[in-house]
């Protein structure tokens, strides 16, 4: 049997592809007329009608294949779209942002263990301060307790950002000898500048599983930092590791002392006192005329203490660059401390002589 046998009922021998080319398909040597297909192409004789209709029926189907195939793709696109940036009407969370969002919100959950189980002893375990200073104050957050500034101050310990050399606060970062890696740095600083509008779930530190109370609500904690809080306009920038108030105004003129009242020098200069002794008399207010030659950036005070260490008088601190005189109220006689209460170190610690 071969193909042109024609054995088939019915019909024209069906030719195998390639089609066999006849003598007359060779095109000939003449120039080919214009928009016209080679001959192959327009006779489909050589197959059957049910043939032909099959193929072109399977073309169609090919195209509707085809079709449907980009009519997905086109929906994908389109969803995607508008999964990864929110949808308009349904009013959706883009993806990146939701996701940002649980990522800060893990970073505080996180800090806060981080905080509770390292800082709270010092910072207390709302940042109301202790042996450390106040970190919760909204005029501190605002501006002062930056990013930035946190981490240098974690970077590096209390020693070298509050001039202190005996400072309490240690170093926490693991590339200067601390126990904290970066991330738990970032932690903590998403922790110490979460804002108080949001609601945090206490976690555990080994299970990261919420904790519970007693009635089996989970335990929650909110962020410190008041978002639409707005300093004093008046107030000067909280110096670094203020351990007093924060955001007073500018130090008020001081009172008058009495034309006789006695007004002692005092000097600052390289986180230092110029004298480590002073005496005043007893019974009488008293002044101190204080010059801080430290450049700007580096507050100083003149705090009294009694030897015990309780506070007596804390004037607000100046910044350097600027003189003010101190008044204080009248002491009895004996022997007092005075001391800046930023720089709480020997260099800036002297002894007060009532008598
Ligand atoms: C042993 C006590 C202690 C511990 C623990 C401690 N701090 Fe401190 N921190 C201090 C003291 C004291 C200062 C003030 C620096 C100074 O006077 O030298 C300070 C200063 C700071 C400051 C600067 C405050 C300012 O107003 O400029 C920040 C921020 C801070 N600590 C964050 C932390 C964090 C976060 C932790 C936990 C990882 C921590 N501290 C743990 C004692 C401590
Ligand atoms: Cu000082």
């Amino acid at each position: 049997m071969t193909d042109e046998s024609g054995d088939r009922p019915g019909g024209r021998p069906e030719r195998p592809l390639p089609a066999r080319r006849q003598p007359d398909d060779i095109v000939p040597a003449r120039p080919v007329e214009r928009f016209t297909a080679p001959r192959q192409t327009r006779a489909i004789g050589g197959l059957t009608t049910e043939r032909a209709a099959k193929i072109v029926r399977q073309s169609g189907d090919a195209r509707w294949v085809a079709f449907l195939g980009l009519v997905i793709v086109a929906l994908f696109v389109l969803v995607y779209y508008f999964y990864e940036l929110g949808t308009p009407i349904l009013n959706t969370t883009p993806r990146m942002e939701a996701q940002d969002q649980l990522q800060q919100v893990t970073s505080v959950e996180r800090g806060y263990n981080l905080y509770e189980a390292n800082c709270a002893r010092c910072h207390g375990p709302n940042g109301e301060g202790g042996i450390g200073p106040v970190l919760n104050d909204q005029a501190k957050l605002f501006q002062h307790l930056n990013e930035q500034y946190i981490h240098n101050v974690l970077t590096v310990g209390g020693r070298y950002v509050c001039g202190n050399p005996k400072s309490l606060m240690p170093v926490w970062a693991d590339t200067n000898g601390g126990p904290l890696n970066y991330i738990q740095i970032d932690d903590l600083i998403a922790f110490i500048r979460a804002p108080s509008t949001q609601e945090y779930e206490k976690r555990s530190a080994e299970l990261n599983e919420p904790v519970l109370d007693a009635s089996g609500k989970i335990e929650t904690f909110k962020g410190w930092r008041d978002v639409d809080f707005k300093p004093d306009p008046s107030a000067t920038p909280v110096p670094d590791c203020h351990t007093g108030d924060v955001g007073a105004a500018t130090p008020a003129p001081a009172a008058s002392l009495g034309p006789d009242a006695t007004v002692v020098d005092l000097v600052a200069q390289g986180v230092a006192f110029d004298k480590k002794e002073l005496t005043v008399p007893a019974g009488q207010a008293f002044g101190i005329n204080f010059d801080n030659q430290d450049p700007p950036g580096l507050p100083h005070n003149v705090e009294i203490r009694k030897e015990d260490g309780t506070v007596i008088d804390d004037p607000a601190t100046i910044d350097g660059g600027v003189k003010t005189t101190y008044t204080y109220d009248a002491l009895t006689a004996g022997t007092y401390t005075f001391i800046c209460k930023v720089h709480p170190i020997p260099a800036m610690t002297g002894t007060l002589t009532v008598k």
